[in-house]
Formats: C-alpha cells, structure tokens, sequence
C-alpha cells in the first residue's frame, strides 16, 4: 500500500495514543492505577485475575520474573464481559480479548472461526470499530502437514469467521505458536475510534498476497500499523521473510539480522525516525529455548538500550527460528 507521504505526518488534534510499557509490579498494582486499560502477565504462575482488564498471554517468559506489559490511556477507563469477550475501553480506545479452548469448538479452524465471529460481532455494538492491531496464540502451531497444518486452518477459520469484516484494510497482527498445556485459542485486539494507517514493507510482498504454496487462505494483516495521530507505529510480528519466502534457514543469526532490516525498513516506510530506543517495548518469540541466550546477547548489542520480552513461541513456519514485534514511539 502507497500513502501519500502528507498522511504520515503527526495529527496533534487526534488522541495521543495509549502508552506500552514493560515493568515489574504486581498486577493488582497496576490494575488499580487510574487510566489502566489492559495488564498482561506472561508468566505462568501469575495468579488469576477476575479483572477483564487483566490477560495471562500463554507464553513462557525467559526473563525471571517476568515482566508485565500495561497499556495506559489518558481517560477514564470501564470494563466488562459479553459473552466469551472481556473488554475495556476509554479515551476511544478499546481492548478486546477472546479465549476458546478447541475442545470445545471441533479444532482449530472452528475456534477460529467462531472466535472471529463473535469478536466482530462484540466490535459492532461499539464505537471503537477501527481494529488497529491483534495478536493470536495458537496450540501447536506447526503441527501438520501441507494444508493441514494447523496454522494454515487457523487461517481458513479466521477468514471464514471474519467474512468481510477487514473488507477495507487489515489490522496489524501477530500469530504464535503457544506450548500451554490446554488447547486454547486466545485472541486479542486493540481498537480505536479513528482510523490508523495500514504500512506495508517494501522488501515483503503483502501477506494477503502470498502465493498459493503457503496455504488455501492467505493470512489477512498489514505489516505494520500507524496509530490515528501518527505518534505511534504497531508492528506486526516480524521475521526473516523476503518478498514471500523465508530466508536463511537453519541460521538463527542471519534470521535475526534480516528481521532487524526488514523492521528498519518498516521504519522507513511508515516515516518514522530509524532504530529503537528505551520507549519502544519489542518481544521476541524463540521457537527453541536453547537459543534464547543468544538471542537476548544478539539483541543486547544491536539494541542496546531497548526492552525485548523474550517468550517461548513457535513462528507460523517451521523453518524460522526467531520473530519480532511490537512498538515504535515517535
Ligand atoms: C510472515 O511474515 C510471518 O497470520 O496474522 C506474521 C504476522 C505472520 C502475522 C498472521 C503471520 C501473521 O508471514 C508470519
């Protein structure tokens, strides 16, 4: 996608857009704290929470104790559940999340499926129907073969349950494979009541466009996201993947090096100032634990200065190593 270049410029009329932050506190702590619109624990000992506001993500942490991630909005901020959705909302910001263990739903393309579907059916009852960003944790992701591979019937679900709701554009997104010890899908989504801008990267074809070979449905996201006042760029979660194919298999080093140049390309694309600093929380995802020291000593040295949360998580193909998202604060 081509933006004209005027559209990228700061819109201080707009909302500023909710802070991302690492940090180490107890959650109830953060909970408590006027403007919180969501806490997320990654850490499977944190315990449970009754507070829609708060998330335990499905992903071990390799930082000890981990660290929670709080979004923050300048608002009052309420909350509550509809059906299977738990939700928050304030400043016309929303959080949205769904959880549906695939018992329940016949496998991963039913809950999916209807996932999506009750999640876009919650977004029409609200007013903050700019979906921005979303993040999907899926059991055993690379589990299958071919089309049968359960991220590929992720995908078939997501779109059928979708139908034509991103029919103008897709949000940011993530999908990672989980290593919880239930079945669950978890999904969720940060909206907004004014549009952002949808960035794409130069040296990656458009994922919606990605050839046949990678699945009957192609996976629906925007490579990256740029808040409604331009002060904020969500990245989707990023790998080795040049033009449509992965690069460099085998060689967790060379991944990571090509995900970091095709995250300053994002960069770039979006007109944001180039690198990252101490406001621009990342987390990385590492398919194997064995490799998590030398990713954080990786990281260390070609960021220095920036907060990466490193889980445990599979990337939706097999081959690539190590994925990376998050945020850039203009
Ligand atoms: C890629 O570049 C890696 O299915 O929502 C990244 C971000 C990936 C989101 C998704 C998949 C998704 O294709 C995979």
């Amino acid at each position: 996608m081509v933006q004209a270049s005027e559209n990228l410029q700061a819109k201080p009329d707009l909302p500023r857009t909710l802070s991302v932050a690492y940090r180490m506190s107890p959650p109830t702590m953060a909970l408590a704290e006027a403007g919180t619109l969501a806490v997320f624990g990654f850490d499977a000992g944190i315990p449970f929470s009754e507070d829609p506001r708060w998330l335990r993500v499905p992903l071990e942490c390799f930082d000890a104790p981990a660290p929670l991630e709080v979004w923050h909005v300048d608002a009052t901020v309420t909350c509550g559940r509809h059906d299977n959705v738990r939700w928050s909302a304030g400043g016309g910001w929303l959080f949205a999340a769904i959880e549906l263990d695939e018992r329940e739903t016949t496998g991963i393309e039913g809950a999916a499926r209807n996932a999506y579907d009750e999640l876009c059916r919650f977004m029409r009852t609200r007013d903050e129907r700019c979906v921005l960003r979303i993040w999907n944790y899926i059991a055993d992701i690379n589990l299958g073969e071919g089309d049968a591979e359960r991220y590929k019937q992720f995908c078939d679900g997501r779109a059928s349950g979708l139908g034509d709701f991103f029919a103008e554009g897709f949000p940011a997104a993530t999908a990672i494979g989980h290593h919880d010890s239930e079945p669950v899908l978890q999904i969720y989504l940060l909206a907004c009541v004014d549009e952002g801008i949808a960035v794409e990267n130069p040296r990656q074809m458009s994922a919606w466009r990605y050839p046949r070979q990678y699945g009957r449905t192609s996976p629906g996201f925007a490579r990256g996201m740029l808040m409604p006042a331009r002060d904020a760029l969500a990245i989707s979660g990023t790998a080795a993947v040049i033009g449509h194919a992965s690069a460099h298999e085998d060689d967790l080093e060379a991944q990571l090096n090509e995900t970091l140049v095709n995250l300053e390309a994002l960069l770039a694309a979006a007109d944001m100032p180039e690198g990252f600093d101490a406001h621009s929380p990342l987390k990385g995802y590492v398919r194997h634990a064995s490799d998590a020291a030398r990713v954080r000593a990786l990281l260390q040295q070609r960021l220095p200065g920036v907060p990466v949360l490193l889980t445990h998580g599979d990337i939706c193909r097999h081959e690539l190593l190590v994925e990376l998202d998050g945020w850039r604060f203009r």
